[in-house]
C-alpha cells in the first residue's frame, strides 16, 4: 500500500516538473573545439530579448527569447566579421529530446550576413513555452514552414565540416 501510494506520488511528480525544475532546465552547448557548456532558462533571460513572429499551422505566434549568435557566443562561437574563409562551413546542429535534429549555417544565423534572425525562444504569446514543447524552442524568422523549429531543444553543438 505504501509502496504504491509512493509510485503514484512518484509519477506525478515526474509528470509535472516544479517552477523550480523549469528555471534550473538547460540547453546543453558544445563549440567547434569541443568545449562544453550550456544556458540556463535564467542565462537566456538575461541576454537582449529578441521577439518574433512566426507562422506555425496557419496561426501566427509571438516567440521571444535571444539570438543564437548570443547563445553560442557562450562557447567561443564566431560572429560577425570572424565569420569569413573556413568559417563558411561551419554548421550548428540542433537536437531535440525526441531525437529530432536540424542542421543550420553559422553564416546562415549571423546578424551581419543575414536579415532574418534565429532565436532560441523560452516564450510563446506571453507565456513560458513550458515543458511539454518547451522549455526552449528554435525559431527561424521567415520560414514558410515551421519544420526547423525544433521544440524541446535539449543540445545545440557546433562542428566545422571539412
Ligand atoms: N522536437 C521536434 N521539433 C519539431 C518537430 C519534431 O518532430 N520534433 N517537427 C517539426 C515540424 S516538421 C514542424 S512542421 C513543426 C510543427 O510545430 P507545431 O506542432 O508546434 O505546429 O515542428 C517542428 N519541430
Ligand atoms: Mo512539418
Amino acid at each position: 500500500m505504501r509502496f504504491s501510494a509512493a509510485l503514484i506520488a512518484l509519477a506525478l511528480l515526474t509528470a509535472s516538473p516544479s517552477r523550480a525544475d523549469e528555471a534550473n532546465a538547460s540547453v546543453g552547448l558544445t563549440g567547434l573545439n569541443g568545449q562544453g557548456g550550456a544556458v540556463t532558462l535564467d542565462e537566456l533571460d538575461a541576454l537582449p530579448r529578441i521577439t518574433i513572429s512566426a507562422e506555425q499551422h496557419d496561426a501566427t505566434h509571438v516567440f521571444e527569447g535571444a539570438l543564437l549568435t548570443d547563445v553560442l557566443a557562450r562557447v567561443g562561437a564566431p560572429r560577425g566579421k570572424a565569420i569569413h574563409g573556413a568559417e563558411m562551413t561551419d554548421v550548428i546542429i540542433v537536437e531535440a529530446r525526441d531525437g529530432y535534429k536540424v542542421a543550420l549555417d553559422l553564416a546562415g544565423i549571423d546578424a551581419t550576413i543575414r536579415k532574418d534572425r534565429v532565436i532560441l525562444a523560452d516564450r510563446m504569446d506571453g507565456a513560458p513555452i513550458g515543458p511539454e514543447t518547451g522549455p526552449f524552442r528554435l525559431v527561424v524568422e521567415g520560414d514558410f514552414r515551421p519544420a526547423r523549429s525544433v521544440r524541446m531543444v535539449k543540445q545545440i553543438r557546433l562542428e566545422r565540416l571539412h
